[in-house]
């Protein structure tokens, strides 16, 4: 009788914590870099408006535009509201030591998406949930040196200034070339992550060199400007100018079925579902590795048409 009791109390004790636990709806801010970035940026905030939807969260979204201080100012916002946590897509990787200290100290947990930081304090956030980007830049320079029998004319269009895949993407793509010497790059220049910027600056590459044979764009939104930017030229992307590119975009496999864009290496931007559950477990005192790595696959053209039926973004 006593051990029936105790069971029943220990179910009803379950289900009260389960109960608990489902009905508490969390307030969570998002600071999304925002600005005029193309497909991947897109994909990623359809992604977390999706999860808080399917998950019941009540999302403060905040575009970034492409500025540090309106995402600091989003933050101290989102402290002011009393949010239960942060995710922060951040623009640049340094300069976030003093806000963080803001969120620490009213004990909201901050989770990293997309874009990791540099701060010689670990503990001012969860973790990071961001693909390897060293590894990106390494595989398509790899690629790519295969493809060109290792000796190219490179043109690099570099991401946003200070942000943590430009910067780890433009190194890994150096690792990746290293071992053949008849690899070079001979114009490197920010594009700033987006199509616009990477037309623009292609343009002004191949004004500068007729040489180029070969561009490595540090994201897709880039390479399809570098594309429009190659076909106005009266050159062939592809082809005369071989392309490569990070991200894995729709538009980036249509693209690669085109023949025009030549290899692409993904980045997973459906990041909402995993981004609000790490967040949710840090709420309620789990712990989290410092980096939640995101697994990426290597595509090339040749199949990209079979690809792009099952590609979900
Ligand atoms: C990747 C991310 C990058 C994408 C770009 O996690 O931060 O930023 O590759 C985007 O397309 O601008
Ligand atoms: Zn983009």
């Amino acid at each position: 009788m006593k051990r029936k009791l105790v069971v029943l109390l220990g179910l009803a004790l379950c289900l009260f914590v389960a109960l608990g636990a489902s009905a508490k709806t969390y307030t969570i801010g998002f600071a999304q870099t925002g600005g005029n970035e193309g497909a991947w940026r897109d994909a990623e905030t359809a992604s977390v408006n999706a999860a808080a939807k399917d998950m019941g969260i009540n999302l403060k979204f905040v575009d970034g535009q492409e500025k540090q201080e309106v995402q600091i100012a989003a933050l101290r916002s989102f402290i002011a509201q009393g949010v239960d946590g942060i995710l922060l897509a951040p623009v640049v990787a340094t300069g976030w030591d003093e806000v963080l200290q803001e969120c620490k100290q009213a004990n909201i947990p901050v989770v990293l998406l997309d874009r990791g930081i540099q701060t010689s304090d670990d503990s001012l956030y969860v973790c990071k949930i961001t693909s390897d980007f060293v590894q990106e830049g390494k595989r398509v320079g790899e690629w790519l040196s295969k493809k060109m029998g290792g000796k190219a004319t490179i043109a690099e269009l570099e991401g946003t200034p200070g942000a943590d895949p430009a910067i780890m993407r433009q190194k890994g793509f150096a690792e990746g070339i290293a071992s053949y010497p008849g690899m070079k790059i001979v114009l490197s220049q920010t594009g700033n992550f987006n199509a616009a910027d990477g037309k623009q600056v292609m343009e002004a590459f191949l004004k500068a060199n007729s040489r180029i044979n070969a561009v490595f764009a540090q994201n897709d939104d880039m390479a399809m400007g570098a594309i429009q930017a190659i076909q106005e030229a009266g050159k062939r992307p592809g082809k005369d100018i071989v392309v490569v590119s990070i991200d894995g975009t729709r538009p980036a496999f249509e693209a690669m079925a085109k023949g025009t864009l030549n290899a692409v290496c993904e980045c997973n931007p459906l990041l909402g579902k995993i981004g609000f559950e790490t967040l949710i477990g840090a709420i309620n005192g789990q712990t989290y590795p410092k980096w939640v790595i995101q697994t990426d696959g290597l595509y090339e053209a040749s199949q990209a048409k079979a690809a792009l039926p099952t590609r979900k973004y």
